[in-house]
């Protein structure tokens, strides 16, 4: 199938540091498996991360970190769009308009702003109330169908649909409403390891607590022998009462990609400590390419800049073309850009 007849998938994640296993299994890995039938355009959203102060140095490092993991990953430059936020402007310009369609009722709402409030007492910046109308942009730009998140995003995603919606009932038809795409199995919400009632986070400040997709063998086995579980003895699924054992049941489906019924079929009548490591192997043997790869693109500094050079530019074409379109049904001039 020719582009054209594709539809649209655009998802992102923030250079905030290294990535988690959650942002493996609950958005890399499925980005991956949808490059062949899908238009997609997959994002290193650093104008987001400057919602919580960074150091331009290290800003820097992990904006690149992140492209060469992206690729590591197998997001490949021929089929995809792989790019920076930042050299796109058009990301910038759009939220501010978007900010106007978005009510403070609804930002006040997102959970996400509340965690991080209260994460960041002596930081609470505008930006940080003002995230969910920058994502609503990333999207909204490339007329997307798809947004491929875990399910921490869902609210996110909500309201770029009602945004879209009212702009588009406002004025005319400018923006396509996307959808959600959100794995219903349990690799859409990886769980800390020592506290499995909340989501892996890299920002968690035990390393035990998150299994980082650049980690070494052995301390993935070593925080996987250490994860908290419960006193019950049963392998069973009760994300309730057990979600320890829920969560390393989740990891080893994902990873090995089996059903929960074969997890339960292959675990049950054993003891914690076979789940912990046979999840911690099958992590690993998922990982272990990742890192060699890694290795190897993030080696050549001045290539990745060319592919993302080379990105910015097919998504400044894309982003431009709906800006036009965006000015024309709010009234004002047209753009002076060139439109190639
Ligand atoms: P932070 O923890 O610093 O808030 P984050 O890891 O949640 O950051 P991103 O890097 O922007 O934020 O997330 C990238 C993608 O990874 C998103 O699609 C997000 O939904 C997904 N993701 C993050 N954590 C998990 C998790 N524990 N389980 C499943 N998916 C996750
Ligand atoms: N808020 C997202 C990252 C993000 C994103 C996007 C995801 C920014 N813009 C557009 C999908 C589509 C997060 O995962 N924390």
């Amino acid at each position: 199938m020719s582009a054209a007849n594709k539809q649209t998938v655009f998802s992102g994640a923030q250079p905030t540091g290294q990535l988690t296993l959650g942002n493996y299994l609950g958005a890399l890995k499925n980005w991956v498996a949808m490059q062949d039938e899908y238009d997609c355009i997959f994002c290193v959203v650093d104008l987001h991360a400057l919602t919580v102060r960074q150091d331009p140095k290290a800003l820097t490092e992990q904006i690149y970190d992140l492209a060469a993991v992206y690729l590591a990953c197998g997001l490949d430059p021929d089929k995809s769009t792989i790019f920076v936020q930042s050299q796109v402007p058009a990301h910038a310009e759009l939220a501010w308009i978007l900010s106007t369609f978005t009510q403070m009722g609804e930002l006040e709402r997102m959970t996400q702003f509340k965690d991080k409030s209260l994460r960041h007492r002596n930081n609470i910046n505008a930006g940080l109330f003002t995230y969910p109308t920058l994502m609503a942009a990333d999207i909204l730009l490339y007329n997307t169908h798809k947004v491929p998140v875990g399910a921490d995003q869902k609210q996110h995603l909500e309201l770029t649909r009602d945004v879209a919606v009212r702009f588009n009932g406002a004025f005319k038809p400018v923006f396509e409403v996307p959808d959600p795409l959100i794995a219903t199995t349990g690799s859409a919400r990886v769980k800390d390891l020592q506290e499995p009632n909340k989501k892996m986070s890299k920002s968690a400040e035990s390393d035990l607590a998150k299994v980082m997709l650049l980690d070494e063998p052995k301390a993935i086995i070593k925080k996987f022998k250490k994860a908290v579980t419960d006193s019950k003895g049963v392998i069973e699924y009760d994300e309730e009462n057990q979600p320890g054992v829920a969560n390393l049941l989740n990891i080893w489906c994902a990873a090995t990609n089996n059903t929960l019924h074969t997890a339960l079929d292959h675990f049950s009548h054993n003891m914690y400590g076979k789940l912990k490591v046979e999840s911690a192997e099958a992590v690993n043997a998922i990982l272990t390419p990742v890192q060699e790869r890694y290795k190897e693109i993030s080696s050549d500094r001045g290539e990745l800049q060319r592919i993302l050079s080379q990105g910015a530019i097919a998504a400044e074409q894309r982003a431009e073309e709906m800006m036009v379109k965006v000015v024309d049904a709010l009234g004002m001039p047209p753009r002076l850009r060139k439109q190639k």
